[in-house]
């Protein structure tokens, strides 16, 4: 055959494969997947790992698709929302590679397209494209109060303010309540003087040493662009029962402030973001909340409560029409892993299954696909035995941050090997008052804290491009979360 004719022919299969590939690009899915978590609970870690996993590939050995060799590329590509930022993939991925610095604190939605070529194990070529959303979970925990009035809100907001595990944290803003008489004509400077102290102390409570989690109002503590606008300029404030708000004053003014933080932030995030996702996993900082000690964990229950309801089809009928198209699967993710041992990390993930067990039986189901993990999405430890007199220890090494709280003795470039201590066995230990579990802590007892290291050595390859990143389970976050949709 002369060489013209198999370019022909060649030239017409491209065609026809260019041709399949555009059909088949009309029909092909996407797959909207959240990453949400509260503030510092490992998203944008994960969220960066995550994309670098499926560009870059790694020990995936528990996901299918990447393990059969079966991805043929992801790629980057123009997110669709043009009102959301873009989630910053590759100034984070510098930064720890780089820098083998954490990424810096974000605190606003943020989005970004991956387009993934696969073939699936019946044979063909298909494009999934994979949006990927990272938002505060701190907003999800907003979705209670669209079925509340100002005066439940201020209610439930003061009760627990007022509970024990919170009123010394909430004191200048308790004081500053009991000089208040909200029925004198509004005055601006005091609205932002109760807003700010009230704020204060919601941060103060998400402070590691007492890691509380149920926190609303969500943009209190994550404004995104929102910072100092009157929506969220309104606090709780203490209201005799039917009492209308008179007109023109501070009350009315709280309350209207309320109604348009609903209106103008709640029920938009999510109308336009939370209701198309279609998946979803929730990162968890279980390590932070046992650390802390028995009030955080019980206060971690109540947001996982919330969290729960949001997943589930609502009662009320707004909502029932809003969640129509449902999420299908959700992952609840403890991060982190890597502060301990492998021994613990079934552990770690046999807490978690009970937190989200009793959540679940408590809200009655969630109405979609649930499961648990505990990972790392960056491994920033490896693991060493130590030899102490004739023992020899199970420990981790890395190299700790220098000048972290109550561990200044660290320069950030030393490696050190620490005994993490180890997560009970039973689980349902932690959950009885009796035995009194005090939080985990090494051999010295104590009031223990988890030390921080810095992000692992990554290496790059002769293009500059950084190697897969170490990790634990990852892969079985993306086996659950994308698994089925790259059959
Ligand atoms: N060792 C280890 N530490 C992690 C990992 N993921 C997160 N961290 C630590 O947790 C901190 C918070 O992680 P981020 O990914 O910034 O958390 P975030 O949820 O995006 O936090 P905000 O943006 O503040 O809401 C990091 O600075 C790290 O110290 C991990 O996989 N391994
Ligand atoms: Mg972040």
């Amino acid at each position: 055959m002369p060489s013209w004719v198999e370019n022909i022919i060649d030239e017409a299969r491209l065609t026809a494969l260019t041709l399949l590939d555009r059909a088949e690009d009309l029909a092909s899915p996407t797959l909207r997947l959240g990453i949400t978590g509260l503030s510092r609970s490992g998203k944008t870690v994960f969220t960066t790992a995550l994309i670098h996993a499926l560009m870059r590939g790694g020990r995936l050995p528990v996901f299918q698709a990447m393990h059969e060799g079966r991805i043929a590329q992801a790629v980057l590509e123009p997110q669709p929302d043009d009102a959301v930022p873009r989630f910053d993939y590759e100034g984070h991925l510098e930064t720890l590679v780089e820098e083998r610095r954490w990424p810096e604190s974000t605190s606003r939605i943020s989005e970004l397209r991956l387009a993934i070529d696969y073939a699936p194990a019946r044979g063909g070529r298909r494009t999934l494209t994979l949006d990927i959303v990272d938002y505060p979970g701190e907003w999800l925990l907003d979705l209670p109060l669209l079925d509340q009035s100002f005066a439940t809100f201020a209610a439930q907001s003061l009760r627990l303010a007022r509970a024990p595990a919170r009123s010394k944290l909430a004191a200048p803003f308790l004081e500053a309540l009991a000089e208040t008489d909200a029925s004198l004509p509004a005055d601006e400077n005091q609205a932002r003087r109760l807003a700010s102290l009230f704020t204060d102390y919601l941060a103060a409570c998400r402070a590691e040493q007492v890691s509380m989690s149920l926190l609303p109002p969500g943009r209190f503590l994550m404004p995104g662009d929102l910072a100092g606008s009157p929506a969220l300029t309104f606090a709780p404030i203490d209201l005799s029962e039917g009492i209308e708000a008179p007109h023109g004053s501070l009350h009315a003014m709280m309350e209207r402030r309320f109604e348009a933080y609903k209106d103008r932030i709640v029920r938009p995030f999510f109308r336009d973001h939370f209701a198309r996702l279609d998946r979803q996993i929730v990162l968890i900082d279980v390590l932070a909340a046992l650390n802390a000690g028995p009030a955080a964990l019980a206060d971690l229950e109540a947001a996982l409560d919330g969290i729960l309801a949001a997943f589930r089809t609502g009662r009320n009928s707004w909502l029932s029409a809003l969640f129509r198209h449902r999420i299908g699967k959700v992952l609840f993710a403890a991060t982190k892993a890597d502060h301990l041992h492998h021994f613990s990390h079934d552990r770690l993930e046999a807490i978690l299954r009970r937190l989200v067990e009793r959540a679940l039986i408590r809200t009655e189901g969630a109405g979609a696909d649930i499961d648990v993990v505990a990972l790392a999405a960056v491994r920033a430890t490896r693991e060493a035995s130590v030899k102490r007199g004739r023992a020899h220890l199970p420990a981790i090494v890395g190299v700790p941050e220098a000048g972290q709280h109550g561990a200044d003795e660290f320069d950030g470039l030393t490696e050190a090997a620490v005994f993490p201590g180890d997560l009970p066995e039973n689980p349902a230990a932690l959950f009885d008052p009796t035995p009194g579990f005090r939080g985990i802590g090494d051999t010295t007892g104590g009031d223990f804290r988890f030390l921080r290291f810095r992000p692992p050595v990554v290496e790059r390859n002769a293009d500059g491009i950084p190697f897969a990143m170490p990790h634990i389970r990852l892969d079985r976050a993306l086996e659950f979360l994308l698994g089925d949709k790259l059959k």
